[in-house]
């Protein structure tokens, strides 16, 4: 595994972007298929579904979101204090081999499972103080092909960015990324399969609030 994730690393595109680290590996190699480590994450992990709160109304959030750690890494979602879920094997697994390419270490990972093309997720940075002030976050993407987006913050005259992550894929944000760019998945026009994304973070200390609606 080690030799296949180190010339992975060299493999790694950088994406050319303004005030932003983007890199984007086409193919992580995993245990199994892509599809073999999807379907067994969307059968094994116990999914949540979360209300959001928009203009005063509640609906709810537009996916299904689990929250796996190390011992401590808690953190209030919509006011409920939330004790990671330990490791599974199959989580582990992934997180060493998304740890090699990115050449950091993790202590949790927010699963996100999009049933199909009517689950998205809002754009937001993943800026919260706890995860410092230039996060690495290393996103693996198993399934449907779905489109992230990219907007600069206060730059205008800067193009949304749009990419497509392809299943197995590994897309890393670092430096001032988070700081200056927002990100999110669109919805589909089109049905499409279930897509399930693993989103790797090192938290510095007790998360306090994630807002994404
Ligand atoms: O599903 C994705 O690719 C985005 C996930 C994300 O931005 C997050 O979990 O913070
Ligand atoms: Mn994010």
């Amino acid at each position: 595994m080690t030799a296949d994730l180190f010339s992975a690393h060299e493999v790694l595109e950088h994406i050319p972007m303004q005030d932003a680290e983007v890199y984007y590996l086409r193919h992580l190699p995993l245990a199994d298929t892509a599809h073999a480590v999807m379907r067994h994450l969307i059968d094994e992990v116990p999914w949540r579904a979360e209300k959001i709160v928009v203009w005063g109304r509640t609906y709810p959030q537009p996916r299904l979101i689990a929250w796996h750690g190390d011992v401590g890494m808690n953190y209030t979602y919509s006011g409920i204090n939330l004790s990671p879920l330990p490791w599974t094997r199959a989580l582990l697994d992934i997180k060493r081999r998304v740890e090699a390419v990115a050449r950091t270490g993790f202590n949790s990972v927010l699963l996100n499972y999009y049933r199909d093309h009517r689950d998205s997720m809002g754009l937001h940075g993943d800026d919260e103080p706890e995860l410092g002030e230039r996060p690495i976050l290393g996103s693996l993407s198993l399934g449907e092909e779905r489109t992230f987006i990219l907007k600069h913050k206060s730059d205008k005259a800067l193009k949304p960015v749009r990419l497509k992550l392809a299943s197995a894929s590994l897309l890393l944000m670092k430096g001032e990324t988070q700081h200056y760019w927002k990100h999110g998945i669109e919805k589909e026009a089109r049905p499409c399969g279930p897509r399930v994304n693993l989103t790797f973070r090192r938290i510095l200390r007790s998360c306090d609030v994630i807002h994404r609606y």
